[in-house]
């Protein structure tokens, strides 16, 4: 069962591996304004993704859920790499996260502009495409977990000023997001699904149609 909620970057990436896997699961979409009890009564910090396995085990953060299911079966091989891949996602999830927000929200944070936010972001932008310049992708010659981990991060980034995003000169990095943004899987992971409620059958995700082998 995984409680997850369509707009949600943890989630995205949660939903991408699971997806790639082929791994079908019951798909609650909550809204993170009304969270059900039932993913309370399954995960305490009630974040989204939680996935609640067949044997009870919860998995409570989107990490965990991306590996579990490469482990399961990994037919894109996007588990290779792992200490570089793991660098690259504690830099997105610790700094770059950090950043972003207040650049997404600046009016929460007044202390300083969104341009200034922006530019403490864009450290991590430059590291990646530095890396991107040396190498197709994030960790390598290859997809791994670490691009799927972090191009939900970065979609949000190039959002906040899509005209800005487009004129800056991260041309690697823009084609590297353009290709997840625009992948067959992403299309599957952002199809929209009701909000759960109690009593309510779940839907299945990926949807059987779509799935991948
Ligand atoms: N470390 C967690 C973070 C998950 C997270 O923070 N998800 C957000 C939504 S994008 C959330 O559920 N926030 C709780 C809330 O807003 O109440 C993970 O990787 O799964």
């Amino acid at each position: 069962m995984l409680y997850s909620f369509r707009r949600c970057p943890y989630a995205m990436r949660a939903r991408m591996a699971l997806a790639a896997a082929g791994i079908p699961v019951r798909l609650r979409e909550v809204l993170l304004k009304g969270k059900p009890p039932a993913l309370f009564e399954a995960s305490a910090k009630a974040t989204v993704p939680v996935l609640v396995l067949g044997d009870g085990t919860v998995l409570e953060e989107s990490l965990e859920i991306m590996e579990w299911a490469l482990e399961q079966n990994d037919p894109l091989h996007w588990a290779v790499n792992p200490i570089a891949s793991s660098d690259w996602i504690a830099s997105c999830d610790g700094e770059f996260k950090y950043w972003l927000d207040r650049y997404k929200y600046a009016d929460r944070y007044p202390e300083h502009t969104a341009e200034q936010y922006r530019d403490s972001a864009e450290s991590f932008i430059q590291r990646l495409e530095s890396t991107l310049t040396t190498f197709a992708w994030v960790a390598g010659s290859q997809p791994t977990i670490a691009d799927i981990a972090l191009f939900p991060f970065v979609r949000q980034f190039a959002a906040v000023d899509a005209a800005w995003w487009q004129a800056t000169s991260y041309a690697k990095t823009r084609r590297w997001l353009d290709h997840w943004v625009d992948s067959d899987l992403f299309t599957v992971v952002m199809q929209k699904y009701p909000r759960w409620h109690a009593n309510m059958p779940e839907a299945i995700f990926p949807p059987p149609s779509t799935e991948e082998s």
